[in-house]
């Protein structure tokens, strides 16, 4: 009688504990707080190694012959989220861009998507995009100290420089958000704690295209072959927009050498300077387009040069885009070996093409025309052979 007692005891305390732990587990708080990792401002160096592929999906494979999910049978998701930066007026154009990206390949990954913006977005947007989308969304308003100025700077002579460039016709040299949005995405965008959960981004913007199937997962070509970041369109740098920034690096490679890669890719952003020393030649890889690791850019040696150049100003004394700094940190703190140019995987951002040639065109079913991909139709903006030259 006395055992029979304690186990009906026991029983009653292990359904109680039961219970409680049901509880708990479908509270809405619980749920928010395992979405919301809070965010990491210390994420270790270069050489932090992503988490391997997270998640399992099947694709939805070819009844359609003429499907793109033909081209993979079985997927399996990276650690990656699409990265997007854009304003409630951006609805339909960015609309536009995920329409063609879910058809030429996140319907097959179903890859998450994390918004942001310095206001918050409204319930139309949200709604809209989901609509559009396959992959889980996530909405995320910028921390104001990652959308404003710093203290150091003198906020008059920034609106005096602007108004000197509008005059000069410097392309949005007169724009004041347009500062902010570069500096975000110099300085800031992997720090939004929205993004702490990931290994990989993947940049994307309003009005792109993709005009070709995307038959290969970019994350994983770049894990696979132990590379951080790969582009689609290398260009020069309109030299206006940022008189004094390669001077500002000189001093930051001066001041820490120990932070300068060897072997780098200094090669692919120098040319012979007039008075002997070499000089910035402009080329960058087209930020519109990025995939890439986001430990990268949480390494300590990221971190100090965005610090040297945030420090120095020219992001609102000049106009520096988070395109030439993102590609002369890469070329500082990494190798050739690293950066991987996406070749056949078919890009529009206004006015240039990354298309395709010959049998990847065809295959890749391509609706671009291959001479109109900038290495044709744009030699003199194009930086490939430089990229292409630079020794590994
Ligand atoms: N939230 C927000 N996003 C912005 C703002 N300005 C630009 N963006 C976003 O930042 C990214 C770059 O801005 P763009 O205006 O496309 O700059 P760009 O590519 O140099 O110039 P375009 O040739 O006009 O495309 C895009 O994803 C925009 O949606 C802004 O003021 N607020
Ligand atoms: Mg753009």
């Amino acid at each position: 009688m006395a055992l029979r007692c304690g186990w009906r005891h026991l029983a009653l305390v292990l359904v109680l504990f039961l219970i409680i732990q049901f509880v708990f587990y479908f509270k809405p708080e619980a749920i928010e707080s395992v979405r919301n990792v809070p965010a990491k401002f210390n994420y270790g160096g270069l050489n932090k190694k992503p988490t391997p592929a997270v998640a399992e999906d099947t694709g939805d494979v070819a009844a359609d012959p003429h499907h793109p999910s033909r081209f993979v049978a079985k997927t399996t998701r990276e650690n990656a989220a699409f990265v997007i930066l854009c304003r409630n007026t951006d609805l339909d154009s960015i609309k536009e861009s995920l329409t063609e990206l879910e058809e030429k390949f996140n319907n097959r990954y179903h890859y998450p998507y994390v918004f942001l913006n310095e206001k918050p977005f409204t319930d139309e947007f949200k709604n809209s995009i989901s609509e559009v989308v396959s992959g889980t969304t996530h909405f995320g308003i910028i921390p104001t100290e990652h959308w404003s100025y710093p203290p150091w700077i003198d906020q008059d002579r920034a609106r005096q420089e602007r108004e000197k460039m509008a005059k000069n016709h410097v392309i949005y040299g007169g724009s004041e958000p347009y500062r902010h949005m570069c500096r975000f995405n110099s300085g800031f965008f992997f720090r939004h704690p929205l993004l702490a959960q990931y290994d990989w981004y993947w940049r994307v913007e309003p009005s792109v295209k993709f005009p070709c199937i995307i038959d290969k997962d970019p994350f994983k070509v770049l894990r696979e072959n132990n590379k951080l970041y790969g582009f689609t369109i290398s260009i020069k740098e309109y030299p206006k927009t940022i008189p004094t920034l390669w001077n500002t690096t000189l001093k930051f490679m001066d001041e820490f050498p120990n932070h300068v890669s060897n072997p780098n890719m200094l090669k692919f952003i120098q040319k012979a300077g007039t008075n002997g020393t070499p000089e910035y030649n402009g080329c960058h890889y087209w930020s519109n387009f990025e995939v890439g690791s986001l430990n990268f850019f949480r390494s300590d040696e990221y971190l100090a040069y965005f610090d040297y150049l945030d420090r120095a100003g020219g992001f609102f004394y000049e106009r520096w885009g988070d395109a030439p700094v993102h590609s002369i940190a890469l070329s500082i703190f990494l190798d050739k070996s690293k950066i991987h140019w996406f070749e056949d995987l078919g890009y529009f951002h206004g006015p240039l093409w990354n298309c395709p040639k010959g049998e990847a065109h065809k295959r890749l079913q391509c609706t671009c025309e291959e001479k109109k991909s900038i290495e044709t139709e744009n030699p003199n903006w194009s930086c490939i052979k430089e990229f292409i030259r630079t020794p590994n």
